[in-house]
């Protein structure tokens, strides 16, 4: 098992020289500076490269082995004419990548938004803070901000009139805060920021869209880039729908383990692989986390760990919680990640270890009076690799 960290580069707070005191021994990164749909030139990934793997002699080396992500142009998703300019561009840079030796790629297919959160500073009991989704502020903004068109459709009467009841009590501040959460993006993401009304039209293109076409449209891409990335030995590791259910009315297709079934049955190719997110899986009650680890154990090329907190009464609404006190059992996840990493090993393939990295942390101690990417604190991610490291080596122990 191999302990990444996600750095997004030289504007991260969190500094590579930060990231060497962790411990961590691999990087997780991308190159956001370059426009969504466009090839990453070979230069300007060595140079990347050599930020992060250039060090003063004697100090603990890192290695930029996973990135996350190389994003998939809208046109893609929607198998929009011209496509092909944009997948030639992509397994473009999936050969640069390998030709500077990063071979690990993790890559979404989430229509126009990317991961979503309503809250990025829920206070916890302890007093630090986590992110939060919650599922009635998210019909706030579909209704009444965004007044998407049929969208009174997905709510029940109830859930409308909590929903309106809620928008007449927040401030602009709220409203303006709430919308920027979910239309500007997170950090990582893979899709534009938008206006409210770029908005309303890049959602308007997915009208026609369900998710059998969206899903034709993955494996359309697929079918381009996996014989490419076969030969070059390329691991790609498709990130789940986060949240992994549909929403604003497009087709989420990577949210639970029968979407893994279908795409593995009809794409088998050992370079087809996941990300087993389990804080994203995890915010679903249906998804067993060490169960899907178990199932789908030789395509896990990279998991994020981290949980979630689902509310008893909505369960589609949830916290950022502790990396080991959650409702996902993270222990049966790494237990079922070392005994495929123990599998690879008696079958010969022992440097095919899996990386990990801790997911989204706290805001506690010093990350709190600091510029920090919502999700991406030091103190409150470095407590999370802590516990899972410990985890791991309490697991090898009693092996
Ligand atoms: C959130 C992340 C996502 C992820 C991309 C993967 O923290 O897990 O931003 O990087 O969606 O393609």
């Amino acid at each position: 098992m191999r302990e990444s960290w996600r750095w997004f580069g030289p504007s991260d707070p969190v500094t590579i020289n930060d990231i060497r005191q962790t411990d961590a021994t691999d990087i997780v990164s991308a190159l956001h500076h370059i426009p969504i749909g466009d090839a990453w030139p070979i230069a300007a990934i060595r140079e990347h490269q050599a930020l992060i793997e250039i060090c003063e002699p004697g100090r603990s080396p890192l290695v930029w082995s996973v990135v996350e992500s190389i994003p998939v142009h809208e046109d893609i998703k929607l198998a929009r004419e011209g496509c092909q300019r944009y997948i030639d561009n992509w397994i473009a840079t999936m050969e640069n990548l390998a030709a500077c030796g990063i071979k690990t790629i993790c890559y979404n297919f989430m229509p126009v938004i990317d991961w979503t959160r309503t809250d990025l500073k829920y206070q916890l009991p302890s007093g630090g803070y986590a992110l939060r989704f919650d599922q009635q502020k998210f019909a706030v903004f579909d209704l009444f901000i965004l007044q998407r068109e049929g969208a009174e459709q997905d709510y029940s009467a109830q859930e409308i009139a909590a929903a309106r009841g809620i928008f007449e009590q927040m401030s602009e501040e709220e409203l303006k805060l709430l919308t920027n959460n979910i239309i500007a993006g997170l950090p990582g993401k893979m899709t534009d920021a938008y206006g409210l009304e770029t908005f309303r039209t890049t959602l308007a293109k997915y009208r026609d869209i369900d998710a059998d076409t969206l899903r034709n449209n993955l494996f359309k891409f697929l079918e381009c880039v996996l014989p490419v990335a076969e030969t070059l030995g390329v691991k790609l590791a498709i990130h789940p729908d986060d949240p992994p259910r549909d929403m604003l009315g497009l087709p989420r297709i990577i949210c639970t383990a029968a979407d893994l079934e279908i795409l593995f049955n009809r794409l088998p190719s050992p370079a087809n692989g996941i990300t087993l997110c389990a804080g994203t899986y995890g915010s679903r009650p249906d998804n067993n986390l060490p169960e899907m680890a178990r199932t789908f154990a030789s395509r896990i090329h990279f998991s994020h760990l981290r949980g979630v907190i689902r509310d008893t009464d909505e369960q589609r609404s949830f916290y950022e919680a502790s990396h080991l006190n959650s409702d996902v059992d993270i222990v049966g996840v790494i237990a079922a990640l070392l005994a495929e990493e123990r599998r690879r090993k008696a079958e010969g393939d022992e440097g095919n270890e899996i990386f990990i990295r801790p997911d989204h942390g706290h805001q506690i101690l010093d990350d709190v009076s600091k510029s920090v990417n919502p999700g991406y604190s030091c103190i409150g991610r470095l407590k999370g690799l802590a516990e899972i490291r410990g985890v791991v080596k309490a697991l090898q122990y009693s092996d």
